[in-house]
C-alpha cells in the first residue's frame, strides 16, 4: 500500500457535554444504541486535545494520556474504536493516539464525550474517512453514548434511532444533530466537584442494572419523550425557567430509577443534597436556578449567565472547599490545523 508509506496525523478538539434530557440505558451495548433520545449542552471548559498519527510498521496501537500510558481499560476502548475506524477507512495501518484532558484530575467529570468525540473527528481525518457531522456523530457514539453530542456545539439531541430494523438500519439512524436554542436563553452551567473520587458503579454496569431490574424505568422513558418534546419547545422560546424545570425534573427521575433498581445505585451522596437544598433557596429567593446530576455526586446548576457568579457562590457555601466552575454554551469538536 502505497498511501501507508507516508505517515498521516490529524488533531482534534472536543468539548464535555451535560445531557439536559438524560440517556440512561442502552438497547445494543455493541453497538452503543440508546433506548431513549436525550439532548445535552456542549461546555466550553475542560476541551480534551487527541492526536492521532499512523504509525507504518507498527505492530500495535499505542495510546497516551497526559503524556502516560492510558490506563488498560482506557486503552482497550481506544483499541476498539481504531478497529472500527481501519474496518470503514480497509487500512490496517496501527496508530499512536495522545490524548490531553483539561480536566483538572480527579475533578469527576466524565472525559469520554469530549475524548470520544476527539478522537473520531482525528481518527477519521488520520485515516482518510470523509465524513460530514452526522455521520462523525455517528462514529463517535460507538465510543461512548454520549460523544455522539459532542461532535455538536451548543444544544445538541442524539437520536435513539429505529427499532424493530436491523442492526445496520438502527446504526444509521442514531446520531446527533444540533438543536435550535433562542439567543434570549443566554445560559450558564454551574459545575460542583462534591466528591473528586472514582465512582463506585460503572455508569455502563447501572444502566444495564437499571433496565434490568429498575419497576420505574419504563415509566421515566416514557416520560422522558414527553420531556423531550417540552425541552425543545423550552430552548426554541428561549424560557430559561422551562428548560431548568424540566431538566431538573427528567434527572431526579433518572437518579429515581436507579435507585429502584435490584440492588439500588445511589450516585447521591449528602454533599450533593446539601447542594441540592441550596438551589431550592436560590429559587426561594428568587434566582433562577435548577439542578441537574450524571452518574456519579457532582452536581451541576443551571441558571442565567449573569446570575452564575452568585449561584456560583451560594453553591460554595454549601460544599465548602469543593471546586466550582462556571460553564457556557461552547463549541463542537473540529479538527486543528497542523
Ligand atoms: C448522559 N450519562 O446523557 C448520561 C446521563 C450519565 C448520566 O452518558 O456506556 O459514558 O460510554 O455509552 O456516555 C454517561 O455514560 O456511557 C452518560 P457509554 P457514557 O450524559
Amino acid at each position: 500500500e502505497r498511501r501507508e508509506q507516508q505517515a498521516q496525523a490529524a488533531t482534534a478538539l472536543a468539548h464535555p457535554n451535560i445531557a439536559l434530557i438524560k440517556y440512561w440505558g442502552k438497547s445494543d451495548e455493541r453497538l452503543f444504541l440508546p433506548r431513549t433520545d436525550s439532548l445535552s449542552m456542549t461546555l466550553d471548559i475542560f476541551p480534551t486535545t487527541t492526536r492521532v498519527a499512523l504509525a507504518p510498521g507498527a505492530g500495535h496501537d499505542s495510546v497516551t494520556f497526559n503524556g502516560a500510558p492510558a490506563p488498560a481499560e482506557a486503552h482497550r476502548r481506544i483499541v476498539a474504536f481504531l478497529e472500527l475506524v481501519r474496518e470503514r477507512a480497509a487500512r490496517e495501518v496501527r496508530a499512536v493516539v495522545d490524548t490531553v484532558n483539561t480536566v483538572p484530575t480527579g475533578a469527576g467529570l466524565a472525559s469520554s464525550a469530549s475524548g470520544f468525540a476527539a478522537l473520531a473527528v482525528a481518527a477519521a481525518a488520520a485515516y482518510g474517512l470523509d465524513l460530514d457531522a452526522t455521520a462523525l456523530s455517528r462514529l463517535a457514539r460507538r465510543g461512548s453514548g454520549s460523544a455522539s453530542r459532542s461532535v455538536f456545539g451548543g444544544f445538541a439531541v442524539w437520536h435513539a434511532g429505529l427499532r424493530g430494523g436491523t442492526p445496520a438500519q438502527a446504526d444509521l439512524s442514531s446520531y446527533a444533530e444540533a438543536v435550535h436554542a433562542s439567543a434570549r436563553l443566554d445560559p450558564a452551567l454551574v459545575v460542583a466537584v462534591v466528591d473528586a473520587g472514582a465512582k463506585t458503579v460503572s455508569s455502563r454496569e447501572a444502566m444495564r442494572r437499571t433496565v434490568a431490574t429498575s419497576p420505574l424505568y419504563e415509566p421515566w422513558a416514557r416520560s422522558s419523550a414527553a420531556d423531550l418534546a417540552d425541552m425543545r419547545t423550552a430552548l426554541d422560546a428561549g424560557d430559561l425557567d422551562a428548560v431548568g424545570e424540566i431538566a431538573e425534573r427528567n434527572a431526579l427521575g433518572m437518579h429515581a430509577t436507579m435507585l429502584a433498581a435490584r440492588p439500588a445505585v445511589r450516585y447521591m451522596s449528602p454533599a450533593s443534597l446539601r447542594v441540592l437544598d441550596a438551589v431550592l433557596q436560590l429559587r426561594r429567593d428568587g434566582t433562577a436556578a435548577y439542578v441537574t446530576m450524571d452518574a456519579g455526586p457532582n452536581v451541576k446548576v443551571l441558571c442565567r449567565s449573569k446570575d452564575a457568579d452568585r449561584v456560583a457562590a451560594a453553591v460554595r457555601d454549601a460544599a465548602p472547599g469543593r471546586p466550582v466552575h462556571i460553564a457556557r454554551p461552547g463549541p463542537g469538536a473540529r479538527l486543528l490545523p497542523g
